[in-house]
């Protein structure tokens, strides 16, 4: 049977993911769609077989055709929709980040395990990059044996207007912490951040580019080079290094041409390009999962481990200290 999703925030990430289930996936369809502005929201519904607007997601989560919800609202709204969502025992794909910060993460942590199951994938979307799931494959199997250091790169043409130093952090480094924590299977003990003279492209006031150094309870160190007004295109490359060898993805995409005297191909313009696929492949596995009566991926477990590292990161970039991150001890739903 066709699931019904209520998408709440219709946003840039909200709209494409109506998008998305409306004519790029199967097995789904959109039901309700929720924004704090009626007249978007009303045009948005109007246009879609079968779908009723709502302001308030509560009512979009009690329309008798809504199954699972899709959270797409900013960061700070998650936390109140997610427990909506659990009261409904409804299934969730929840954009990230899981909340704001760890004691909010915490508190849903909490609210998930009274239900007793799992009932959210968070969306990490790199996980279900073809790439990246090449290099996670090549690193399980052992390959090119034990992982020693990770060298992330993140580049992003520009920032929207008011990014912050920690936005920086937690919009754009939360990938990197989550792919580090999944690739190595090891958690985030420390982080440092190093921040040279920024770029004349940064709006004033943001530390831009910034480099980052993780320390894992494995042993491991990562680097990632942060730089969010690069100017030229959208580029997120990763290295492992590893005891028999190195494996990298993210380098080049597409055509490799050669001409008027130069050879090299495009850079992607955005992450929305760079990751359709991606998103596609993330929303696709949510469904089938859900109609299987089952959730997989990225669990709140990760959402709130990576929202720790986040505030540590913060804290890091304003002392210059190294910063130890605090977690809970991993409960059994999530072992
Ligand atoms: C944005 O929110 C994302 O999630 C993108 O993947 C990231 O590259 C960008 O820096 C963030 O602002």
């Amino acid at each position: 049977e066709t699931l019904g999703v209520a998408v709440i925030g219709t946003g840039r990430m909200g709209a494409d993911h109506v998008r998305r289930i409306n004519e790029v996936i199967s097995g789904a369809r959109v039901a309700a769609v929720v924004d704090i502005d009626p007249a978007r929201v009303k045009h948005l519904a109007d246009g879609i077989e079968g779908c009723t607007a709502y302001t308030d997601p509560a009512a979009a989560m009690d329309d008798p055709g809504v199954d699972a919800v899709l959270i797409a609202s900013p960061g700070p709204a998650h936390e109140a929709a997610l427990l909506d969502a659990f009261a409904r025992d409804l299934p969730v794909l929840c954009e990230k980040p899981l909340t704001p910060d760890a004691a909010s993460a915490l508190r849903v942590l909490e609210a998930e395990q009274a239900l007793g199951h799992r009932r959210v994938q968070v969306g990490f979307m790199r996980r279900y990059d073809a790439d990246y799931r090449t290099l996670k494959s090549l690193l399980d199997q052992g390959t090119y044996g034990r992982p020693l250091m990770l060298h992330n790169k993140h580049r992003n043409p520009g920032s929207p207007p008011g990014f912050t130093n920690a936005m920086m952090v937690n919009d754009s480094l939360v990938h990197e912490i989550d792919v580090t924590r999944w690739l190595l299977a090891e958690e985030i003990t420390a982080v440092r951040v190093l921040r040279p003279a920024p770029t004349g492209n940064a709006p004033e006031g943001l530390s831009d580019p910034q480099l980052i150094l993780f320390e894992t309870a494995g042993g491991q160190v990562v680097d990632t080079e942060l730089f969010v007004n690069c100017g030229f295109g959208y580029q997120v490359s990763c290295e492992a290094v590893c005891e028999g060898g190195t494996a990298r993805i993210g380098d080049d995409h597409g055509v490799f041409s050669n001409t008027a005297g130069h050879w090299g191909g495009a850079i992607t313009p955005g992450f929305v390009e760079r990751f359709e696929e991606a998103y596609d492949r993330q929303v696709q596995r949510w469904v089938n999962a859900t109609r299987r009566g089952e959730i997989e991926g990225p669990s709140c477990w990760d959402g709130y481990a990576a929202a720790a590292v986040c505030e540590a990161g913060v804290r890091a970039q304003t002392t210059g200290e190294q910063v130890a991150v605090e977690l809970i001890e991993r409960p059994a739903l999530y072992r």
